[in-house]
Parts: structure tokens; sequence; C-alpha cells
């Protein structure tokens, strides 16, 4: 059985296990959705320990996988824990990161139910394939509008349409108080965080919206007043290269540190590491909206080459290096931005 889920709500045989991403509304909310039907354990995770994670699971009857994007250096190990798993259960595989097709085929061929989009967020997917069974609950729809404002993909059709029947504002809300939430309690680690397994269960299981979870005003109010400091110091310790900034920090929350750096610095892309106690560091990457290379690929590319995990989305993308592959990555990165798109 898996080290460390949400404990089950009662002794029955668990059945189902669901593995999302531990560091995003997107991934947080994909994994409420799917408890809410169904029960069982939740695991949330990152790229770097996905692995590990699905390693952890024992024989249930369905496994969901959410929000969880594969690259060259981590699929082989992904496809063999899908394989296993595919012995003896019913695997769901439900992403929207970009995805070599040649690995879409490989997943299929060990019998696991893929449903990728590149479309819409990974909530919105899983709000999509259960619509029949979700669409009577307003706040498993809300949770699944918030996923998609949280990635930025509101604007995507299916989104766009399920956002149409709230107010704007009000989901901007939740979607916020969310995403503040689980930056304040990643602070002290996501993967395994029992905070963060607890917001998953208000969610999903006892169906509360985001600013009815605990402490959810405070986390929230204490995110805000943080981001001022962070703001102010980007702009202090930033450091401009010739494509891009970047910005080295303790902080959690390294794809907003991202942007704040865009904007504090006027650059393009804004580029976060974060050090802890390990001998890597985890890399944010953010870029406006009008730049028109893709960085999930270029770092995908980078990251490849430097044998670690990494990749993302066209404006969001990140990786995690060793320390002393700093360079080598600023380097590689300066010289893709430079190539225009
Ligand atoms: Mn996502």
């Amino acid at each position: 059985m898996p080290r460390q889920p949400a404990a089950p709500k009662d002794s029955h045989k668990i059945d189902v296990a669901v593995v999302s991403h531990s560091k995003d509304a997107d991934g947080i909310t994909s994994a409420a959705l799917i408890h809410h039907l169904m029960g069982g354990i939740v695991i949330l995770t990152d790229y770097s320990e996905m692995i590990e994670s699905l390693s952890k699971v024992g024989p249930v009857r369905e496994v969901f996988i959410c929000d969880l994007g594969v690259n060259k250096s981590t699929f082989d190990g992904f496809l063999e824990e899908l394989r296993r798993l595919a012995n003896h259960s019913k695997v769901h595989y439900i992403d929207h990161h970009p995805i070599d097709p040649e690995f879409e085929s490989q997943i299929k061929e060990v019998g696991v139910d893929l449903y990728h989009s590149k479309e819409e967020s990974s909530a919105v997917l899983v709000f999509k394939k259960f619509e029949s069974q979700l669409y009577a609950s307003p706040n498993m729809k809300i949770l699944a509008c918030c996923g998609a404002i949280t990635d930025y993909m509101d604007l995507q059709p299916f989104a766009r349409k399920l956002i149409a029947s709230f107010d704007r504002q009000f989901l901007l809300y939740e979607a916020t108080v969310l995403s503040f939430s689980i930056a304040m309690i990643s602070r002290d680690g996501a993967g395994a965080n029992p905070l963060l397994a607890h917001i998953v269960e208000e969610l999903g299981d006892k169906g509360k919206l985001p600013h009815e979870m605990d402490n959810a005003s405070s986390y929230a109010q204490e995110f805000a007043s943080s981001s001022v400091a962070l703001i102010e110091r980007a702009r202090n310790e930033g450091k401009k290269m010739v494509n891009f900034a970047y910005f080295k920090t303790r902080e959690s929350s390294t794809g907003t540190v991202a942007n704040f750096l865009i904007g504090a610095l006027d650059v393009p892309v804004g580029v976060v590491f974060r050090e802890d106690d390990s001998d890597h560091y985890e890399i944010s990457l953010r870029s406006v909206q009008e730049s028109k290379q893709d960085l999930g690929k270029i770092v995908g590319r980078i990251s490849t080459k430097l044998e670690a995990s990494g990749g993302g989305h066209a404006h969001a993308a990140g990786s995690r290096i060793r320390k002393d592959q700093l360079e080598q990555f600023m380097k590689m990165l300066d010289q893709e931005l430079s190539v225009p798109a």
C-alpha cells in the first residue's frame, strides 16, 4: 500500500487510487473531482517523484493518474509502472501536457485508458470525462473552473463554457484562494504533504468550496502579503540575462515568483531556481503571452540533454537539475531563446 495517502474514510477495501500533481490547483482539483466520484486514496506527487509514487500503488480496482506530464527522461520508468499497474487494475491516464505520439501508442498498448488533450486543463478533462455524473454538482463544476483558471486555460472552448455558467469574479476569487492556499502549504514541501491531501478531502469528499476550506482566508491573506515582499525582492535581486531574467529563492511558489520577475525586470521570460537542502534546483519558467516561443518544448530539450526531468506548456514550464548544472542550463536557455520562433 502507498505510504502517504489521505487515509480512507472507513475500513472498506480501498479500490481506487488517484495519483495527481501536488503543486498546482489543476492537479489538486483533478484529484478532488476523482475523489468526489470514487473515494479511495489520494497520492499527490511531482515530476521528480512521480514514478516512485506510482510504484507505491498496490493492487486496486482502478487507478487514475492526472496532470502529470512525461518526457523522454521519465517515460521509460513511467511506462514500466503503467505496465505493472495494468496487470491488476484499470488504469486511466488523464492529462493535457504535450506528449510524443510514439509515447501515446505505447501507453495504449499496455491497456491504459488514455484521455489526453492539450486543449483543456486536466481538471476540465476530468470533468468532461465524467460530465454526466458531475454536471449536477455545481461545486465540482466550480473546482474544474478553478483548475482551468490557475493553468491559464480558462479561454479554451470547454472551460469557457463552464466558466460562463458562473460569475467570473466569483470564480477568480475561488481559484485564487485555492492557489494561494496551496502555495502557503507547499512552503513546507509539496509531495506527500498531509495538508495538501487534506485539501483534496475537503474539496472532493466534503464538497467544500476553496473559500470554505480550513484556514483558507488566512492562507490567502498571508500569501498576498508575502507576494508584495517577493515583488520587491524580484526587482532588487533578479538578474537580467540577454533573453530572460532569473532569481534564486527558497520560496515554494516559484511560478508566481517567475511571473513577478517578468514584470519587475520587464523581460519576456522569468526563470526561478528554487534551492532547498538537496543538491538539486527546482526550476520554474514563465513567459509573456506575446512570446511566440514554446517554453515547454525548449525546457524539454534542455532537460533531456542534461538527463533531467522537465517540460511543460508554451508559457509555463519546469525542470529539476543538479546544482552543478546551473551554468549549463542558463547557457542553453539563452541560446534557445535567442533563436526567433
Ligand atoms: Mn495542469
